[in-house]
């Protein structure tokens, strides 16, 4: 057949959805099933995902193409990174997954890089520093039960293939974000498993994006109505993994941001940086699709904004997010800048007094308004953008001319212009739907139905709806001086 329909599972920090992707030569067509909250639950042991429910979800969604008639040629599960759940000897799950902004990891990095060394650490697993990277909250840990009586452990998209197929393995884009894998050789280093005394052994065999993970094992094939014969495919698990792969850049010199409840700004390269000064700057050397290195830093994201209105939709304000944008836009330019990535900022209860918290310590008049908020934000994030490409480029010898800005923050318009704006390069925008592209795009070529990365990406850019916006004139002086500010503060 000349085209084939595939079903991507994407679940991120909050909401998840299953996708049926149509792919063809000169076709690329996404048809959202289902869409289901992902809520998060507070018990006496932390902040966990809630993994059942989002199962459900999983499964609903493909139940929902079974009975719209699809004919799914495979299916893929991707998710965020880091967070992983543990396996006892029969393959029941050990207790919920922690969520990756619970608690338990707090001043546990800090331990570790002081026995280890943070240098030697970033020479092995070419990772940036956040506080819950798995080898992190494995040794937040360590010494409990629930890690005694473990047998295996799954990051969160393998561990919903298991429960669909059966079968475990660990897909190497997401295994790339737990600092247990050796940067340079890009399989699991035992000497970084036993630095937080974790025996390599729980650590499963890595799976290539691409690679078979089984079939639906007959309860899932019963359920969903699909036939068991229907295969999982793995796929470049790690959420931020699939969005890159689907990154349009068609010419040299492109950067991407792939931005939701994270921005993720970086470049494609194809060796890791492992560097001092790379390691300084806080750069992550993740592994993406065919051997290529994603070469990036996170930035806290439009968290910022979704914590923003919660916070206010809780306390009856309004938080309708076009209403806001609009505020946004016409709020003073430059009245308050804060750095997104101020550790104050990872899990506030109240994100609008965090913002606030920040101003007051760094002498500037707190936002006045939920509009004078957004677009603190927003100007923040850019900021953030243009500091993080530009270093970038100098610590990978690069030159960029354009930047792609990817997933949900691409329908941004006001965050797409203030990036533009502030880095005085071209934002092309979209697609939204990067993840879920990328997601099917990689089950696609498993099956014969795309090539290379090179082919996928001009196969996005022919289909998908783009947006260009290009650097106000007249502007780069008065963002200059805003980053030097900020800088000073
Ligand atoms: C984005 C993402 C980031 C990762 C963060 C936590 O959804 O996957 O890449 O650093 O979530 O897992």
């Amino acid at each position: 057949p000349s085209t084939g329909v595939f079903a991507a599972a994407d679940l991120g920090a909050t909401s998840g959805r299953v996708i049926a992707g149509r792919v063809g030569r000169d076709h690329l067509e996404l048809t959202e099933l289902h869409r289901f909250a992902n809520t998060p639950v507070r018990l006496p042991t932390g902040l966990h995902w809630n993994l059942p429910g989002l199962f459900q979800g999983v499964l609903d969604g493909l139940r929902s193409a079974a009975g719209s008639g699809l004919r799914i040629a495979s299916v893929g599960v991707d998710t965020w990174a880091v967070d992983y759940g543990l396996l006892d000897a029969d393959g029941a799950l050990l207790g919920l997954p922690h969520h990756y902004r619970d608690s338990r990891t707090s001043g546990v990095a800090e331990k570790v890089r002081d026995t280890v060394g943070a240098q030697e650490l970033y020479r092995a697993n070419g990772l940036q520093h956040l506080p819950f990277n798995t080898v992190f909250q494995l040794a937040a840990a360590r010494g409990t039960a629930q890690l005694g009586a473990a047998r295996a452990l799954l990051l969160i998209p393998d561990l919903i293939t298991y429960w669909l197929t059966g079968s475990m393995g660990a897909e190497v884009t997401n295994a790339s974000t737990t600092g247990l894998l050796d940067a340079r050789t890009g399989t699991w280093s035992p000497e970084l498993a036993r630095h937080v005394d974790l025996d390599p052994a729980l650590l499963p065999p890595l799976r290539a994006p691409g690679a078979d993970a089984g079939r639906l094992l007959p309860y899932a094939a019963a359920w969903t109505g699909l036939p068991a014969t229907t295969p999982v495919t793995a796929v470049a698990s790690h959420d931020t993994a699939s969005a890159v792969v689907a990154v349009p850049a068609t010419e040299p010199g492109s950067a991407y941001i792939s931005c939701g409840t994270w921005s993720l700004a970086g470049l494609e390269l194809d060796a890791p940086v492992l560097g001092e000064e790379s390691r300084t700057a806080n750069f992550t050397n993740e592994r993406g699709v065919d051997g290529t290195v994603r070469y990036l830093r996170n930035i806290m994201g439009l968290w910022l904004l979704e914590e923003c209105r919660r916070v206010w939709s809780e306390r009856g304000l309004p938080a309708a997010l076009d209403a806001l944008l609009d505020e946004a836009a016409r709020a003073r330019p430059f009245a308050s800048l804060v750095d997104p990535d101020a550790p104050e900022f990872l899990a506030p209860p109240d994100m609008p007094a965090a913002l606030a918290g920040f101003c007051a310590r760094t002498g500037q008049p707190a936002p006045d308004s939920p509009g004078a908020a957004v677009r603190c934000v927003l100007e923040s994030l850019a900021l953030a953008h243009r500091r993080v490409l530009r270093r970038a480029a100098v610590l990978a010898d690069r030159e960029i001319t354009h930047v792609h800005l990817v997933g949900g923050g691409s329908r941004n318009a006001l965050l797409c212009q203030l990036t533009a704006d502030a880095t005085g390069l071209p934002v092309i925008a979209g697609p939204t739907e990067a993840t879920a592209l990328g997601n099917v795009l990689v089950q696609a070529r498993a099956h014969g139905l795309a090539g290379d990365l090179a082919d996928m990406r001009s196969l996005v850019a022919r289909t998908q709806h783009l947006r260009r916006y290009v650097p106000s004139t007249g502007d780069a002086r008065a963002w200059d001086a805003a980053a030097a500010r900020l800088e000073a503060a």
